[in-house]
Formats: structure tokens, C-alpha cells, sequence
């Protein structure tokens, strides 16, 4: 983190106080013309910073600053987004993410973008990120883990996203195995997981996440304006885009930490469980051109889906080969009746 950055997180942990200028000075050990400078930069950035005379400066109201400084200056973590990449515009983060890794950046390489031009979903379809109204972020990880654990990984992700959004939203998240986040049955959040592998070994993972944050309902394109909305839609707070990203990458990092210390996917797949819309209901597995329906059961230790027949079969269903339908032709809702919190 750079001098200006730093200053930057001491006004925004103090948020509506003053911090005088010579404590800046002694902090950072610079001038008191230094500390100046950062703040006038800063306030070039878009910052409104108040500066008093004998007070100091203060950063008063909710800006909604989405650049790199105001990430790392809201970033908490040991490993993912210490190396930080934020670029106004990009074909895929997760392209560019892996042109990164190929140049051999380190693990936790996180890479930000303002837009996509070419927002990718799973097996080739669009994420539509062309304006400036979501997240899409995709972080770079390599766990010594075999490739058929990949999944769990996936599943440590939508646990993290959930939980860093719960807290902006007034209704419940839901996940719909694998990944796709919901709020009140409509898509919010999506995630990419792509790796580089060898048969019986994992290069690198690349989690990519795209979040719908300030979008109004009529600004989705007309085919997907029904099954996707926004947090702002679901949400009382003013809504910033880089404190959801670091929440989001801390929660990340929390889940992947306690996975790689204690080798067990326990902790993230009862967080999984628990905003799971579909553990318990019955669904559609698409299999190619096979549709057949099923009881979701269970989350597998390896993010497996444990589903069973209608002949009362147990099968464990893995991703990238289905994707599910619910019976009904919406979303059920299991523990959350109408996707309110409760
Ligand atoms: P998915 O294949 O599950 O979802 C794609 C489908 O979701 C589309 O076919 C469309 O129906 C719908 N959809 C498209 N855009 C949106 C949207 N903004 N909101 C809601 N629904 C939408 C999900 O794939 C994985 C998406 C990952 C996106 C991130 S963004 C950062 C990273 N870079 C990149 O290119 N992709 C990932």
C-alpha cells in the first residue's frame, strides 16, 4: 500500500472524525506539505475530504469511490488482492486473470474491472457487464488439491459472496446448486470457475464473480430482465461497490484459509447448506439431451450434489455436466418461504 492509500484507510476508519494533520505527519512519517498532497490527490480522486483548520481532515459522507485505492484502503486480508489489478475496462476479468497467471502471478492476484466487454457464464454463455452498474472480479488460486476438488472450491465462493451480500441486503440470499446466488428467486450473482490442471494435480484456479449491484430492473437487457436483479433492488443501504468487493474477498479468504489449514470443506458447506434454495426440493437434472427429475439431498464433502431418483436410486451429481430446473418451473424455497430474512 502506498502513502496515499494509507491515509486514505485512517480517514476511512474514521469516518466522520477529524484526524489532524500532524498526526498524519507522524503516522506516515512525512511532511506536513506531504500529507497535503495525498489529500489533494485524493480529493482529485472524487473524495470529499473536509480540511479545518487546528482539526485536521475528515472524509464525511458516503461516496460510492470505486477504484483501487478505495479497495485496498477497505481490504483486510494476509493473501488474496495483495496484488490488486483494477482496470476501467476489460475483455473478461477472468481472461485477463489468466494471461496473468500464465505470466506466472501469484497466488491471490486478484483482477477488478469497471466493465467487460465480453462478460463470459459457464459453457460459453454471456454475463452481460457492459455498463458500470456491477462487481466483476476474478481471483487467482492454487491449492495443491486433486482436480475432482475443484468443485468444493466453487462452493467455498458462492458461500463467501453470500455471506459478504447477506449483510447489504434486507432479503435472504439463496444459492442454487452449484453457484448461482438469488435473491428472491432472481439471479444476482453469478461465478466462473475455471483451472489449469494436470490429470492428478491443480496449476491454478481462477474464480471469476459477477455481481449485479446498482442495475435498475428496466436496465437488463429484455432477455434476462426476468430472471435477474440487483442488490440496490433488495437492499436499504447505500450500496459501495469497493467495500462489497474486500467484504467479498475477506470472506473468500476466511473460507479458503480454514479450508487449506484444516483440509476439510466442513465449515463453508454448512455456511453452503445453510443458504441453500436447493437441498431438500425436487428438480430437473439435464444431462444432455436426458432430463430426469430428482430429489436434491445433500452437499458431498467434494460440493457433489446428492440427488435421489424417482426409483429411490442415490446418485452424486457433479458440475459442469447438468444444470437444474426446478420441477415447478421457479424457484422453491426451502427454509426461506418467501426470501424474506427470518
Ligand atoms: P451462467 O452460465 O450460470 O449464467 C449465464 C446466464 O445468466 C446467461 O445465459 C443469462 O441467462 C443470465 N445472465 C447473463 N448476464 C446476467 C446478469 N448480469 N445477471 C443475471 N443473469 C445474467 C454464471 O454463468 C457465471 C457468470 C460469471 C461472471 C463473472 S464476471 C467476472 C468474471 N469474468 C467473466 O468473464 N465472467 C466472470
Amino acid at each position: 500500500m502506498n502513502t496515499k492509500d494509507l491515509i486514505l484507510k485512517k480517514l476511512v476508519e474514521n469516518k466522520g472524525k477529524f484526524i489532524s494533520g500532524e498526526f498524519l505527519r507522524q503516522d506516515f512519517d512525512i511532511s506536513r506539505t506531504a500529507v497535503w498532497k495525498h489529500i489533494l490527490k485524493l480529493r482529485e480522486d472524487g473524495y470529499q475530504i473536509e480540511a479545518v483548520s487546528n482539526r485536521g481532515y475528515c472524509l464525511r459522507d458516503f461516496q460510492d469511490i470505486f477504484d483501487r485505492s478505495a479497495i485496498i484502503s477497505q481490504l483486510n486480508t494476509k493473501l488474496l488482492g495483495k496484488n490488486l489489478i483494477f482496470l476501467d475496462e476489460v475483455d473478461s476479468t477472468n481472461n485477463e486473470l489468466k494471461r496473468l497467471a500464465a505470466a506466472g502471478a501469484s497466488e491471490g492476484t486478484t483482477v477488478i474491472a469497471k466493465k467487460q466487454l465480453a462478460g463470459r457464464g459457464r459453457r460459453g454463455r454471456e454475463w452481460f457487464s457492459i455498463d458500470e452498474k456491477g462487481i466483476y472480479m476474478s481471483v487467482l488460486l492454487k491449492p495443491d488439491i486433486a482436480p475432482e476438488e475443484v468443485q468444493a472450491i466453487t462452493l467455498a465462493a458462492s458461500s463467501a459472496v453470500c455471506k459478504a451480500i447477506d449483510s447489504y441486503t434486507r432479503t435472504k440470499p439463496g444459492i442454487k446448486w452449484p453457484n448461482d446466488i438469488l435473491l428472491n428467486g432472481k439471479k444476482v450473482c453469478g461465478i466462473l470457475t475455471e483451472l489449469s490442471a494436470e490429470p492428478d494435480k491443480i496449476n491454478s484456479i481462477i474464480l471469476g464473480i459477477g455481481i449485479n449491484v446498482c442495475r435498475k430492473q428496466e436496465e437488463f437487457p429484455a432477455e434476462i430482465s426476468k430472471i435477474a436483479t440487483s442488490l440496490s433492488e433488495h437492499s436499504d443501504f447505500e450500496l459501495s461497490r469497493s467495500r462489497i468487493v474486500a467484504k467479498v474477498i475477506e470472506e473468500i479468504e476466511d473460507l479458503y484459509m480454514d479450508f487449506l489449514e484444516k483440509g476439510s470443506t466442513a465449515k463453508f458447506l454448512n455456511i453452503w447448506r445453510s443458504f441453500s434454495v436447493t437441498l431438500g426440493c425436487d428438480i430437473y437434472i439435464c444431462q444432455g439431451d436426458k432430463k430426469w427429475k430428482g430429489k436434491a439431498l445433500d452437499v458431498l464433502d467434494n460440493g457433489h450434489l446428492l440427488v435421489e431418483t424417482a426409483d429411490g436410486e442415490r446418485q452424486a451429481i457433479s458440475s459442469g455436466e447438468i444444470s437444474i430446473r426446478n420441477v415447478c418451473g421457479n424457484i422453491t424455497w426451502g427454509r426461506y418461504s418467501n426470501g424474506s430474512k427470518q
